[in-house]
């Protein structure tokens, strides 16, 4: 057996594991951040269960921090209310990162995670099954219910040889994105093995894993070895520790090889993560801004490293250069070292120990600039605003780019570089607040921002409506609803956000789905890639989004239109996309019958163009008994799970 199996195998609920079955896991940790969190509680409170049924669940703040008025502010003093009266761990504002957070002080090899952001699989990096989904799926857990998921195949990617100075993970994962695309890891786990994988680090095993979210993969996977030891020990963590591998000759159901002696220097260009090119490619390109951090590549390595290239430099002046420590950790110890000392004196500007610039959260480029980041995605107006060109490479790109000016081979700056594990990161939890001894006593504070979940009446027997919108392939969640800090201050606020649908692709279309009392929205492959936001979902079904009809959808995604009550349709015949327009009227009857009858398919009529086309409704029996209740928040209140959800 590969590792995946094995550690799905531990935690099966119910289901077969073949591919493409549904299969459910049981949960052992979850954890949540602010911007999907508050969605999250409202429905885990709405489930009426009295304390998390998790064996740990903790809650992050790390998103939405930059306060410019009481709404944020608000969100985490409900959040930690929620956090103190149901049994889950919070960790404060400024305690960092969730996933780097997670890694270093509660991620258990062997363990399964659950969490209300795409990029969980970073715990994968220490031999976690690790698996960002939607709030509400998170919620449930929470409460209880085991993790629902298709079957995934499980691909190996071995890894031989052994990096060269100047070339990182980071270029690993950039190097498996050229490969497989932003759509080539749907429906996969990557299980990384070979000789090459000693060489890495639990951190640079982690940006893998982190950033193979961008695949459109359910996870990835590290075995727990020597080196994972190695890491808990000096994380004062040891006995968390439990060696894991794959069995000798495991099969997989597909493989690829990297050769790390030759990989180089890579770097995804504007606007997506898997438009990678070799930096030599790219080199002298001016650059106006550089930015390091975020949940792929803040570790305390990371930094150090750039701190190695920066000292002694100043950060050329075209250039505003930040740094985001992945967590209170990490900012502590490289302010006791002296790094801290370096950067400052390079001209780098410090940030907080938070998302910050990755979701456009503060440090939104200049029109027209060139921005240069460590982060893991470029999709645009992820930086915050539409009229920038975001580029994505390695902390030893960023910090020899910083210094020139223009983007810059890193290698002959990173010659002399070396940087290992510390002998013991510096340990103090005083960021992170246990659960209240006496919930009871707990009144939760909820601002005048956090409304009610608007949720869907049972599946209707039949839907018309008008094609409102039309759009391409790979339409990330970040085009749907976009990032930045004016939407995430509403993240509380559904009726707000959904104000921002579709806001930089199609300014009218909020008006135009008013307007029409709502409708269908029509896509090519791959459709929600991206962030795990349910707004992505809820927002356009307040619209009055009644369903999608795509060539295919990413995972998370998918999920929370199902649980949301938005009907997923895939076109049979591709070349039907084509004949479907913008504005034509689409009618679907019998949906009902259809939905109970386990058809997997469905006929499109288009009235407008004369025509009827199929589409696959790619469901299992209990995502139909979902979408029939009109969502899973009323599916549940069904079941035993949650007794007293009522809405
Ligand atoms: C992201 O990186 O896109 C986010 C912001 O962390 C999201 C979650 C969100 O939208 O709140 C994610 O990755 O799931
Ligand atoms: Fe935060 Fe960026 Fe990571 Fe999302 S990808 S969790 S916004 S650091």
């Amino acid at each position: 057996m590969n590792l995946a199996h094995k550690l799905i195998k531990g935690h099966l609920a119910s289901g077969n594991m073949a591919p493409g079955e549904e299969i459910a896991i049981r949960v052992d940790q979850t954890l949540t951040q602010d911007a999907t969190g508050t969605l999250s509680y409202l429905q885990f409170e709405a489930t009426g269960v009295d304390r998390v049924r998790t064996q740990l669940s903790v809650s992050y703040i790390d998103h939405n921090m930059l306060q410019a008025d009481f709404r944020n502010a608000d969100d985490h003093a409900y959040l930690q209310d929620i956090a103190a009266k149901y049994g889950i761990y919070f960790s404060r504002p400024g305690n960092g990162i969730c996933h780097q957070v997670h890694l270093e002080r509660f991620a258990v090899p062997g363990t399964t995670l659950v969490g209300s952001d795409s990029h969980t699989p970073t715990c994968g990096g220490i031999g976690a099954l690790a698996i960002g989904a939607g709030g509400l799926d998170v919620a449930i857990a929470m409460a209880g219910s085991p993790y629902y998921m298709r079957m995934p195949k499980v691909m190996g990617v071995e890894l031989t040889g052994r990096l060269r100075p100047g070339v990182t993970a980071k270029d690993i994962i950039l190097e498996v994105l050229r490969r497989l695309t932003v759509k080539g890891g749907v429906g996969y786990i990557l299980e990384y093995f070979g000789p090459g994988v000693a060489g890495l680090d639990v951190p640079a095993r982690s940006t893998i894993t982190n950033m193979g979210a961008e695949l459109g993969a359910t996870t990835s996977l590290f075995p727990s070895d020597e080196r994972t030891r190695e890491y808990l020990q000096r994380q004062g963590r040891e006995p968390a520790y439990r060696p894991l591998a794959p069995d000798r000759g495991a099969e997989y159901d597909a493989k690829m090889t990297i050769d790390l002696d030759t990989l180089e220097p890579l770097i995804a260009c504007p606007d997506s993560p898997d438009a990678v090119k070799r930096v030599s490619e790219v080199a002298g390109t001016p650059v106006d801004q550089v930015a390091v951090g975020s949940c792929t590549n803040s570790s305390y390595v990371d930094l150090m490293e750039v701190v190695a290239i920066l000292k002694g430099h100043a950060v050329h002046p075209r250039v505003s250069t930040t740094l985001s420590p992945g967590s209170r950790q990490v900012l502590q110890m490289i302010a006791r070292n002296g790094a801290l000392a370096d950067l400052v004196a390079s001209g780098a500007r410090i940030l907080e120990s938070a998302c910050g610039p990755c979701a456009g959260i503060g440090q939104v480029p200049a029109h027209g600039a060139v921005s240069l980041r460590s982060f893991n995605r470029n999709f645009p107006g992820r930086s915050g605003d539409p009229n920038n060109h975001v580029y994505l490479a390695s902390p030893a790109v960023c910090a020899a780019s910083a210094i020139t000016g223009v983007i810059t081979d890193p290698r002959p700056y990173a010659e002399a570089v070396k940087v290992s594990l510390p002998e013991r990161f510096l340990v103090d939890d005083s960021g992170i607040i246990p659960p209240a001894k006496d919930p009871a006593s707990v009144e939760v504070r909820r601002g005048p921002n956090i409304k009610p979940i608007p949720t869907r009446e049972p599946l209707p027997g039949r839907i018309e409506g008008e094609v409102l919108i039309k759009l391409g392939d790979n339409i990330s969640t970040d085009h749907i609803l976009p990032a930045g800090a004016q939407t995430l201050a509403l993240r509380s606020n559904v009726p707000a956000i959904s104000e921002f649908v579709f806001r930089y692709l199609d300014k009218d279309f909020v008006q135009r789905a008013k307007a029409k009392g709502g409708g269908v929205i029509v896509a090519g492959a791959n459709y929600g890639q991206g962030s795990s936001r349910e707004h992505a979902a809820i927002s356009p079904m307040f619209l009055g989004v009644s369903a999608i009809v795509a060539k295919s959808f990413a995972r998370i995604h998918r999920d929370n239109l199902v649980n949301y009550g938005v009907l997923p349709l895939a076109f049979a015949d591709e070349s039907d996309y084509g004949r479907v327009e913008m504005a034509h009227v689409l009618r679907i009857e019998g949906l009902t019958r259809l939905v109970e009858s386990s058809a997997e398919l469905v006929p499109v009529t288009d009235a407008t163009a004369g025509l009827t086309f199929q589409a696959k409704l790619e469901l299992t029996e209990r995502q139909r008994r979902i979408l029939l209740a009109g969502g899973l928040l009323r599916y549940v209140g069904q079941t035993s799970i949650a007794p007293k959800v009522s809405f």
